[in-house]
């Protein structure tokens, strides 16, 4: 009773002591994050927040107000009561950019303003990485405005050769949304494994999810449909979009072994346990392909809201170049069927119904006819060279996880390339946005897929986002990040190229 008067009078008083500025010194200059913002003016004494610092939000706005304040350790309140020392949350049509946000810091609050509840949680994600870790939580005066280069800056995760379980994904969409990564690819057929729940075709997970499926017969694992939709979800809160995988019509070995009537001969491949490529491929000539492709992509697209469907199409060593076109002049069109645009890796650009769709180029040259050629009748591209941005390639020789197949890749060469100029006859207007894809042939638990992503994703980021990059402003940004992950147990590879705080 006493501690609610208590309260109740804190309430009345007016809050001078949060309204007098207090002593500032900024600890970390305004737009020291990743990824750079598009405008930084850094100007006046900046805000100290304090126990007492209020997070306030409009009712629609209150989920982004409540990660911050579970961040802050702030309390949430539906609207001003006038007084200084607060945090304000605003939607405002002034703000034009979809995903924009302006963050405005003075000596009597903070201001995020933005269109949408993605552009404020954006421009919450600015604000923690101000905010800092020990001491006085001083944030810098001025103003930051800004919005993204490309609409998709992704990652892909691959639950086929080792299952990830929804908790480790969670935790990882965390992980992702701190640098406005929006998109996560799940790639979740393979040939070890299958790794989503379709109940036309049941045995798919009961026997290519089941024991002894993954890599080395140890990445067992399905996602149910309840799952999967709590992962959406999930990723939703935090204003990620999942965009699921399944790959065809080569990389099927798991389900032809739990349905044999999906090879040409009707008899079941052993399970593949190793990490070869390039050997199964779908039966282009029987009609029955195309009902079990039709019943997967309308299961799919029946519990994804986002506008992709990904239909893989690497690799397809095992498919004749003809009938490779033949599955994709019925497939491609399928996706369409069921309201989603269909998204390939590049190959798919081959065919000519890719006109619509998107295709993503993992090729390690910085010309490749075939999608210049789909790009100039339409085809739209998301850029994952293989070379640059494979988070799964190994750092250097030591690195004890990993492939090596394109190359190593240092936190500089993750960084240092432009997607918007990096393949001839892809012009930046054809440009989506880019991903880093993380397979996980090598990859086992959290810990592993962490140590790869970071810090190369925070790179991927940043060329996703940022106007321009600048390896010795991200390099010194990169460092003084080390200590957040540090704080979150993020087991990140330390690079000999950044100097960590
Ligand atoms: C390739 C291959 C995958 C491998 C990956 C490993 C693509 C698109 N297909 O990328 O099956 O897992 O390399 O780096």
């Amino acid at each position: 009773m006493r501690l609610r008067l208590a309260v109740l009078l804190a309430c009345a008083l007016p809050l001078t002591a949060a309204a007098a500025p207090a002593p500032v010194t900024p600890v970390i200059a305004l737009g020291s994050v990743i990824p750079a913002p598009v405008q930084v003016h850094q100007s006046g004494p900046g805000f100290r927040i304090t126990d007492r610092t209020v997070i306030i939000a409009p009712p629609r706005a209150r989920d982004v107000a409540d990660r911050l304040g579970e961040a802050l350790r702030l309390r949430v309140a539906g609207h001003s009561s006038g007084r200084t020392g607060n945090i304000a949350l605003e939607l405002s049509r002034a703000i034009t950019e979809p995903e924009g946000y302006r963050l405005t810091v003075n000596r009597s609050g903070i201001t995020v303003r933005a269109a949408s509840n993605a552009g404020l949680f954006n421009g919450v994600q600015t604000l923690q990485q101000l905010v800092p870790l020990t001491g006085p939580r001083t944030v810098a005066g001025g103003e930051i405005v800004d919005h993204p280069r490309f609409g998709y800056r992704g990652t892909m995760l691959d639950l086929a050769r080792h299952f990830h379980t929804p908790a480790e994904v969670k935790r990882h969409i965390d992980e992702i949304s701190k640098f406005k990564v929006n998109y996560l690819h799940l790639h979740l057929s393979d040939d070890q494994g299958w790794r989503i729940q379709i109940d036309s075709w049941p045995r798919l997970t009961t026997v290519g999810g089941g024991p002894g499926t993954g890599v080395d017969g140890v990445g067992p694992g399905y996602l149910t449909k309840a799952d999967y939709r709590d992962l959406v979800r999930y990723a939703a809160s935090r204003y990620v979009t999942i965009v699921p995988e399944i790959d065809m019509p080569g990389h099927v070995n798991a389900a032809q072994v739990a349905y044999p009537e999906l090879t040409c001969d009707g008899v079941a491949p052993p399970p593949r346990t190793d990490t070869a490529v390039g050997y199964s491929s779908l039966c282009i000539g029987h009609e029955n392909t195309y009902g079990f492709v039709e019943d997967v992509i309308r299961e799919l697209a029946a519990m994804t809201p986002g506008p992709y469907i990904h239909i893989g199409g690497d690799e397809a060593h095992a498919t004749t170049a003809a009938d490779y076109l033949t599955f994709q002049k019925r497939v491609l069109p399928l996706v369409a069927k069921y309201g989603k645009t269909a998204y390939g890796w590049n190959e798919i650009a081959a065919a000519p119904e890719a006109r619509t769709a998107v295709a993503q180029y993992w090729g390690l040259t910085t010309t490749n006819a075939t999608l210049a050629a789909a790009v100039a009748n339409g085809t739209r591209v998301i850029m994952s060279p293989a070379n640059l941005a494979y988070i799964d390639q190994k750092y250097d020789p030591s690195t004890p996880l990993g492939l090596s197949w394109a190359g190593y890749i240092e936190v500089r060469k993750a960084y240092d390339w432009d997607p918007h100029t990096h393949v001839a006859g892809v012009p930046e207007s054809a440009v989506l946005g880019v991903e880093a894809p993380l397979w996980s042939e090598t990859l086992r638990d959290l810990d592993d897929i962490e140590f790869m992503a970071f810090p190369r994703l925070a790179g991927i980021a940043e060329l996703g986002w940022s106007p321009s990059r600048d390896w010795e402003s991200y390099r010194t940004r990169l460092g003084a990040y080390g200590p957040r992950w540090t704080a979150r147990g993020v087991d990140f590879y330390r690079s000999p190229q950044i100097d960590w705080s």
